[in-house]
């Protein structure tokens, strides 16, 4: 163990930069690139995030202090002996940190001192190196506007920021659309303007911070239209306009919220991710809600004080179950489920598995159905790629993925861990079977990197070894689809004459209705069983 002190990386050359909020506290745990603290210029607001995880000791700045290169946020408490003071390390987080400079004019033409008026042509200013996504359009044709306003909103992963205009005068054409990919050079507008105007990027001065420079970043226009104003909310600025920082941006997206409707208590009515926590608890509290949408809306479950009943004890959840629970609990608001059932023979595939156990031993592995059924889903969600897909944020698209990396659920002490094989349709039955074992031990040791937890295409929840004839597994989103294995058992399976003993595995598909349709689910389910019941068929 060693104690960091974390300092600020270089801030794009700004100073004095204001620290909006303060995302950890003493005690927290945090992992390499979660937000430590938020920044903010009066042209972009950025996060600065752990170089590496470790446990906060001590937080040395508050909100409203002002930051520069060097000094201490907090200190940290690391594995290992290995240096990190400086936050971040990663060159392309220090990109990122960059002030967005003023716009440069496209012509390098000379300096003009003219009065009279002439048609500029103004590019895209160095955005930090990344490239952005156009969010909002802040002017029109024909508008007239001053040197320092917004002509453009850009947001990339973890920073949003407004392009000034480098000049007064009036637009005469805007050469970018909303949802373009901007960069720096690409062409922006082109302005009328008068008199003085500098007419090389060397003459265009740097932004500085300026303390009490009014900011408003802009809510993408699509996720405002979504959402309706929620029954009992103040609305405390005009919808669309939104001034929040990037992670409280980012973690609306993810739950749904618009943050068009979230009061914000910050300085200066900015909205913190407290805030969203606080509207959503409000929302979630106010049986109106449910009662003025027709049960639309969550009714709270009660607090109860159950000691009124007898002896209880309080137990503190592992922050594994309680990303679980999270998790569970976002897909099963989120993705409308339905699950297929079906009984497969695998008689034939259990004689064979059989004759497979010495090889199997002699190879040092152990061999159970589940490698088998990893290698059938593997040939059946490349034959039916919709099972292996995702539904794009947007709503609006498909990605389809060329690989077939599967999760398994495996149960340990600390909670339920999902390590992911990667390309099962690439392996041998022999090197599933060792994977599984390995990744299993991994998980119960809690050794597994995150990496091995990631990218995962579609899920297996075996409850085989434990029992049970079926369940209803809860997709693992972003996936679109999982698959439950129950306990095997001998059935008398009717063959025309007479009823014959067969061994049924039990197996539960639940799916996201908004990708997956019956018709495709059950395609999917007679593909896949007609391996398990012949496995022969993998060779097809
Ligand atoms: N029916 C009957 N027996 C089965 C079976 C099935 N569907 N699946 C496995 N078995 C048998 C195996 O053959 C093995 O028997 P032998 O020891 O006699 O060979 C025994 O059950 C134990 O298997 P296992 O659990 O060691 O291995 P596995 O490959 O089946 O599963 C793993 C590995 C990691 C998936 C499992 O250990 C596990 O953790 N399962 C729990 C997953 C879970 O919690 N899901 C719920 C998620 S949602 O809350």
């Amino acid at each position: 163990m060693a104690i960091e002190k974390i300092k600020a990386p270089d801030l794009g050359g700004a100073e004095n930069v204001e620290i909006i909020e303060v995302c950890v506290s003493a005690g927290d745990t945090v992992d390499a690139e979660d937000s430590l603290v938020v920044v903010e210029s009066d042209k972009a607001s950025m996060e600065i995030p752990a170089p590496q995880a470790g446990k906060v000791v001590a937080v040395l700045v508050n909100e409203g202090d002002s930051l520069n290169e060097g000094d201490v946020i907090l200190e940290l408490e690391v594995q290992g002996e290995e240096a990190a003071s400086e936050a971040p390390a990663d060159p392309e987080v220090e990109a990122r940190l960059e002030e967005v400079p003023a716009p440069v004019v496209e012509s390098a033409a000379e300096a003009t001192t003219s009065q009279a008026s002439t048609v500029q042509s103004f590019p895209i200013p160095d955005i930090g190196g990344d490239s952005a996504e156009v969010i909002e359009l802040c002017v029109a044709v024909g508008d007239a506007v001053e040197e320092g306003d917004s002509l453009i909103v850009l947001e990339s992963d973890k920073a949003s920021m407004e392009v000034p205009s480098p000049a007064a005068g009036t637009i005469k054409a805007i050469l970018i659309n909303e949802g373009d990919t901007a960069s720096a050079g690409l062409p922006l507008v082109e302005m009328e303007v008068v008199g003085s105007v500098a007419a090389t990027s060397e003459d265009i001065p740097m932004p500085t911070p300026a303390a009490d420079a009014k900011e408003k970043i802009i809510e993408p226009k699509q996720v405002s239209e979504k959402h309706q104003p929620v029954h009992g909310m103040t609305e405390n600025r005009p919808t669309g306009e939104v001034y929040a920082g990037p992670s409280v941006r980012k973690m609306a997206r993810e739950i749904g919220v618009d943050l068009a409707i979230v009061p914000g208590s910050g300085p200066r009515g900015r909205i913190q991710k407290a805030d969203v926590k606080s509207f959503i608890k409000d929302a979630l509290a106010n049986k109106r809600v449910g009662q003025a949408t027709g049960g639309a809306g969550i009714p709270q479950v009660p607090d109860i004080d159950f000691a009124q009943f007898g002896e209880v004890r309080l137990e503190k959840m592992s922050k594994l179950h309680k990303v679980t629970a999270t998790n569970m609990h976002r897909s099963w608001l989120n993705v409308p489920h339905v699950t297929a059932f079906d009984d497969v023979d695998i008689t034939d595939l259990e004689a064979f598995r059989s004759t497979l156990k010495k090889e199997a031993e002699k190879a040092g592995v152990k061999i159970t159905p589940l490698p088998f059924l990893l290698k059938a889903l593997a040939k059946a969600l490349m034959a039916h790629p919709k099972m292996n897909s995702s539904l794009h944020a947007d709503g609006e698209h498909l990605v389809y993925k060329d690989y077939v990396h599967i999760g398994m659920a495996v149960d340990t002490p600390a909670g339920l861990m999902v390590p992911v094989i990667r390309d099962v349709d690439k392996k041998s039955i022999f090197e599933l079977a060792a994977e599984t074992v390995e990744l299993a031990q991994k998980a119960k040791e809690r050794k597994l990197k995150p990496q091995e937890m990631q990218g995962g295409t579609f899920t297996v929840s075996s409850l085989g070894a434990m029992g049970g004839t079926g369940f209803t597994p809860i997709v693992n989103t972003p996936e679109v689809a999982i698959l439950g294995v129950s306990k095997l058992s001998v059935k008398p399976v009717w063959d025309g004459e007479n009823f014959v003993p067969k061994k049924m595995l039990p197996l539960s598909l639940s799916y996201d209705h908004r990708v997956v349709n019956g018709a495709d689910a059950g395609r999917f389910f007679v593909f896949l069983n007609s391996i398990l019941q012949d496995f022969r068929r993998l060779a097809l």
